[in-house]
């Protein structure tokens, strides 16, 4: 086995999943004597909106993307119970981890799922069809138990949305980090360097934090256009540090 070839994807049990009690056994797909990928990082994660929107930026715009927010928020499934309203987030790491991962969760639609790839996690999803106010269906919310990254890039990306470096152990990091010399916080959709009530502290000196998001965060500061978003950035230092109800 080569190391050169190992990859790290991120996982996401959506709350259909807690709500059905299928964590089990989409962990045991997943598992290591089943699919060869190790765990390189995990965590429960009551989703702030900010981190929701960011994670699905691409669909912004299109009809589902309103309920999709709200479903992996956890709205849909424990709409009177929000402390309940969960995902497990996992980081896993092995040889051609992205398309195993994608292969075991199947096609996004469950109706799809069940017809070309029966015994696929999805293939236990449903369809919920979305009404307007006049009861008309305008589009589909697919509740389809995990997320799965669909490429490299994708991968990299969700990954630094999720993960803190320090949530994942130093031997098992996939992308390169520093350490911070100055303190950031966010407030608002916008970034700070001193300290005021209610704003959310992303870095302090001596953090061990991604480099590309210091390099967002610099860019930001001296007026240079980021590689990404300050949300990008700042979505996984709010993961439960406030209740998001
Ligand atoms: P995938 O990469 O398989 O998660 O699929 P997409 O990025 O295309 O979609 C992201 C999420 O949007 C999927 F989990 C399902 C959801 N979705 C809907 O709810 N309705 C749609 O019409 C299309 C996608």
């Amino acid at each position: 086995m080569s190391e050169e070839r190992l990859e790290h994807t991120l996982v996401l049990i959506k709350p259909d999943a807690l709500k059905n009690s299928l964590t089990g056994y989409v962990l045991s797909q997943l598992s290591e004597y089943h699919a060869g990928l190790r765990f390189a990082g995990a965590k429960i994660v009551n989703v702030p909106r900010m981190l929701a929107e960011e994670h699905y930026a691409e669909h912004k715009g299109k009809p589902f993307y309103p309920p999709l927010l709200d479903f992996i928020r956890g709205l849909d499934h424990y709409p009177d119970a929000p402390e309940k309203r969960r995902v497990i987030a996992l980081v896993y790491q092995g040889v051609d981890a992205v398309k195993k991962v994608r292969r075991i969760a199947g096609p996004t639609d469950p109706h799809v799922a069940r017809e070309t790839s029966p015994g696929c996690v999805r293939a236990l999803g449903s369809v919920v069809p979305i009404k307007d106010p006049d009861g008309k269906v305008i589009t589909s919310r697919m509740d389809n138990l995990i997320h799965a990254s669909a490429t490299l890039p994708e991968a990299e990306r969700e990954i630094k949305l999720w993960f803190k470096p320090t949530d994942i152990p130093p031997l098992m990091r996939p992308y390169e980090t520093t350490i911070a010399t100055e303190s950031y916080y966010y407030h608002e959709g916008r970034l700070y360097t001193s300290y005021e009530a209610g704003h959310t502290l992303l870095m302090a000196p001596g953090a061990v934090v991604w480099k590309s998001d210091l390099e967002v965060l610099r860019n930001i500061t001296e007026n240079r256009e980021p590689a990404y978003t300050l949300e990008a950035v700042a979505g996984k230092y709010m993961i439960n540090e406030h209740p998001e109800w």
